[in-house]
C-alpha cells in the first residue's frame, strides 16, 4: 500500500484489530471437544489457510463456497476467505444434493469445501458446474482442508479491500422461483458490528470481558456474522457448542455473559428445570431474533430468569435493523417489538403505492443504511424491484412505527413460513410437491408449533383416479429437499379452497389446521 493510499477496508483487518493484547489468552473454547483456541492461534490458521487460497491463484474476488458441519475451523475458514481476499459462501448443512446443485451452478465458486462424507457427490456437482477445487472438511479436524493448509506459512498480509467490495453471498429463497444470492460488502458487516458493539455494550477484556455461549449455526446471518462478528470485535471469549443444546446451555450459563438465539431455543431453555435465576447469575444479555419471540415466552423468562430479552430483528439482505435499547437510559425492551431502527438505519412504512404512512399505522417496512446489502446476485431485475424509486428496500415485512418510535412486527408480505429460525417458501415447496407422482397441485402453509414457533404442512390434491399416500410422499420430500423444509403434516384432499378470482384460499387451510401443532 502506498502512503497516500485508503485504509485497508478489509472486514478481517478490522476483526484482527481488535484482538486482545494478550494474544495467548482463550479465544474460543470447544464445549463438546474440549479444545481451547488462543488468539494467536487463530491468528495463525486463518494466514495458513489464508495462503493455501492465495497458492490456488485464483480470480480476486473469487466465489468460496462452503457447506460443512459447525466447527472452529470452518469459522476460521471464513475468516481467512475474508483475508484472502475472496467472498464466501455459506451453505446450510441440511441442504440436499438438488439444492447444493443450484446453488453452485448460480454461484460458480470457484472452491468447493464441503464434509468428507458428502465428498462423491459433491464433489461430482462442483467439477461439472465448472469448480477447481474441491476440498474437505470435517468437525473433527479431518479433511483435505486442513491436510493442505498445514504446510503454509502462518504469517499472511491481508488482501486490500474496499468497503464496497463482497465479501459474502448468502442465499435466500424467493417467493417465486428459486433462492437469490445476497450480496454483502465488506463495509455492509463491518458497519453492523461496530454499531452494535456499542449498542449492546459489548465488553473487552479490559472492560470486564464478555463471554459469549455460540450454539447457532454459521451458515446464516445470525451465527456467523451477528454473534461471531460481535464477539470478535470486542476480543470476548467464545463457548462453542457444534449444536444446541438446552442441558448444556444451562451448565455453561454461570460461565457466560452473552448468549443469543432465536426463540425455538428460548423455548427449550424454558423447558430445562435447571434454568434458574442463580444459572443466570453472571448474564450480562440475552438476544432473540430471526423469528417472532412470543410474548409468553418472553414473559416466561423474565419471571423465570429475571432477565429481560432484548429482540432485535433483521434479515440477510441488511443484517442487523433495529434492537430494543440494551441501556436502559435508551428505554425498556418491550416484547413484542423489535425495538428502534439502530443508529444509522433508516427505517419508514409505506402503503401499497409507496407513500410514506403516519406513525402508528400498518404498512410495508422499508429500510436503507450502510448495512443494505449490494444487490442479488446475477439479479439486476429482481434487486431493481426489491428498492423503491428513492433507494430504499423492501424488506417484504409488514410493521408498525408507535408514537415512541418502537417498531412492531405484525405480518409478511412475503409468503414466508420461519420455521425454529429457519426460513421455508411455501412456492419452492408447493414447485417440488407438484413434481412427485400422483400430484395434481398443492398449497403449502405455516401453522402455529410449540417447539419451532410455525410448521410446514402441506395439503395436496392427487390427479384424476390416481391415489397419494402421505407418508410416502413425505419421505420422497426428504430425499429431495432439506429436512427442515419438508411438511410436518401432509394432507391428501379432492379439492384446493379457492376464492372467486380462482386463488387459494391459504388462510383457510391455515385455520383449518392451526391447532395440529399449537
Ligand atoms: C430441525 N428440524 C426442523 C428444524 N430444525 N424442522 C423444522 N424447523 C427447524 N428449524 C427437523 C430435523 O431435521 C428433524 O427432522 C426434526 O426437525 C427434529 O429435529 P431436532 O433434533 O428437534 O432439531 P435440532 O437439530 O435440535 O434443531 C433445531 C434447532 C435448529 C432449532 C436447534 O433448527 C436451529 O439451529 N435453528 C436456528 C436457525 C438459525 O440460526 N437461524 C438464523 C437465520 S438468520 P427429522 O425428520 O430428521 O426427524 C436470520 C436473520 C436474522 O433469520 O434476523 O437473524
Ligand atoms: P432471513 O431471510 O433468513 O434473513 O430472514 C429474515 C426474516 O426473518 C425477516 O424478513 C423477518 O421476516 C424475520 N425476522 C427476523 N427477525 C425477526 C424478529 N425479531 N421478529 C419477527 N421476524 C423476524
Amino acid at each position: 500500500m502506498t502512503a497516500d493510499a485508503e485504509p485497508n477496508a478489509n472486514l478481517f483487518v478490522a476483526l484482527r484489530d481488535a484482538f486482545p493484547g494478550d494474544l495467548d489468552s482463550a479465544a474460543i473454547e470447544t464445549i463438546e471437544r474440549g479444545l481451547v483456541y488462543t488468539w494467536r492461534d487463530l491468528e495463525r490458521a486463518t494466514a495458513m489457510l489464508a495462503n493455501l487460497l492465495d497458492s490456488l491463484d485464483l480470480p480476486a474476488a473469487s466465489r468460496i463456497a462452503v457447506q460443512a458441519e459447525k466447527s472452529v475451523e470452518s469459522l476460521l475458514f471464513y475468516l481467512a476467505v475474508l483475508r484472502a481476499g475472496h467472498v464466501y459462501l455459506p451453505l446450510n448443512t441440511a441442504y440436499k444434493s438438488d439444492e447444493i446443485g443450484y446453488f453452485i451452478g448460480d454461484a460458480e465458486p470457484a472452491v468447493f469445501v464441503c464434509a468428507p462424507k458428502d465428498f462423491v457427490w459433491a464433489s461430482k456437482l462442483a467439477f461439472a458446474a465448472g469448480t477447481t477445487f474441491v476440498f474437505t472438511l470435517g468437525d473433527d479436524r479431518s479433511g483435505s482442508l486442513l491436510e493442505r493448509a498445514i504446510h503454509f506459512d502462518d504469517r499472511h498480509t491481508p488482501a486490500v479491500r474496499k468497503s464496497e467490495d463482497l465479501a459474502a453471498i448468502l442465499y435466500t429463497s424467493g417467493t417465486t422461483g428459486r433462492s437469490k444470492g445476497a450480496m454483502l460488502t465488506h463495509g455492509n458487516l463491518l458497519s453492523n458490528a461496530v454499531t452494535l458493539k456499542t449498542y449492546w455494550g459489548w465488553r473487552s477484556a479490559a472492560e470486564g470481558g464478555d463471554v459469549l455461549i455460540h450454539a447457532l449455526p454459521i451458515f446464516h446471518v445470525h451465527g456467523l456474522f451477528v454473534a461471531s462478528h460481535g464477539a470478535l470485535l470486542a476480543g470476548a471469549k467464545m463457548l462453542w457448542l457444534g449444536r444446541f443444546d438446552a442441558r448444556r446451555v444451562v451448565e455453561l450459563l454461570p460461565r457466560a455473559t452473552v448468549f443469543m438465539a432465536v426463540p425455538t431455543l428460548y423455548v427449550r431453555l424454558l423447558a430445562e428445570p435447571t434454568l434458574t435465576r442463580e444459572a443466570c447469575r453472571n448474564m450480562r444479555v440475552f438476544i432473540s431474533g430471526s423469528a417472532p419471540l412470543l410474548l409468553d415466552t418472553f414473559e416466561a423468562f423474565r419471571e423465570r430468569t429475571g432477565h429481560t430479552i432484548l429482540e432485535r430483528y433483521g434479515m440477510s439482505e441488511t443484517v442487523m435493523l433495529t434492537s430494543n435499547p440494551y441501556d436502559p437510559a435508551d428505554g425498556e425492551r418491550r416484547g413484542g417489538t423489535v425495538g428502534f431502527p439502530l443508529p444509522g438505519v433508516g427505517l419508514r412504512i409505506v402503503d401499497g403505492d409507496g407513500s410514506v404512512l403516519p406513525g402508528s399505522t400498518v404498512g410495508a417496512i422499508e429500510v436503507r443504511g450502510p448495512n443494505v446489502f449490494a444487490g442479488y446476485w446475477r439479479m439486476p431485475e429482481k434487486t431493481r424491484e426489491e428498492f423503491s424509486a428513492d433507494g430504499w428496500f423492501r424488506t417484504g415485512d409488514v410493521g408498525v412505527v408507535d408514537d415512541l418510535g418502537y417498531v412492531s412486527i405484525v405480518g409478511r408480505s412475503k409468503d414466508l413460513i420461519i420455521s425454529g429460525g429457519y426460513n421455508v417458501y411455501p412456492a419452492e415447496i408447493e414447485g417440488v410437491c407438484n413434481e412427485m407422482p400422483g400430484v395434481a397441485e398443492s398449497a403449502v402453509v405455516g401453522v402455529p408449533h410449540s417447539d419451532f414457533g410455525e410448521a410446514v404442512v402441506a395439503v395436496v390434491v392427487p390427479r384424476a383416479g390416481e391415489a397419494i399416500d402421505a407418508d410416502a410422499l413425505t419421505r420422497a420430500l426428504k430425499a429431495r429437499i432439506a429436512n427442515f423444509k419438508v411438511p410436518k403434516a401432509v394432507f391428501v384432499v379432492a379439492e384446493l379452497p379457492r376464492n372467486a378470482m380462482g386463488k387459494v384460499q391459504k388462510n383457510l387451510l391455515r385455520e383449518q389446521h392451526a391447532a395440529l401443532f399449537a
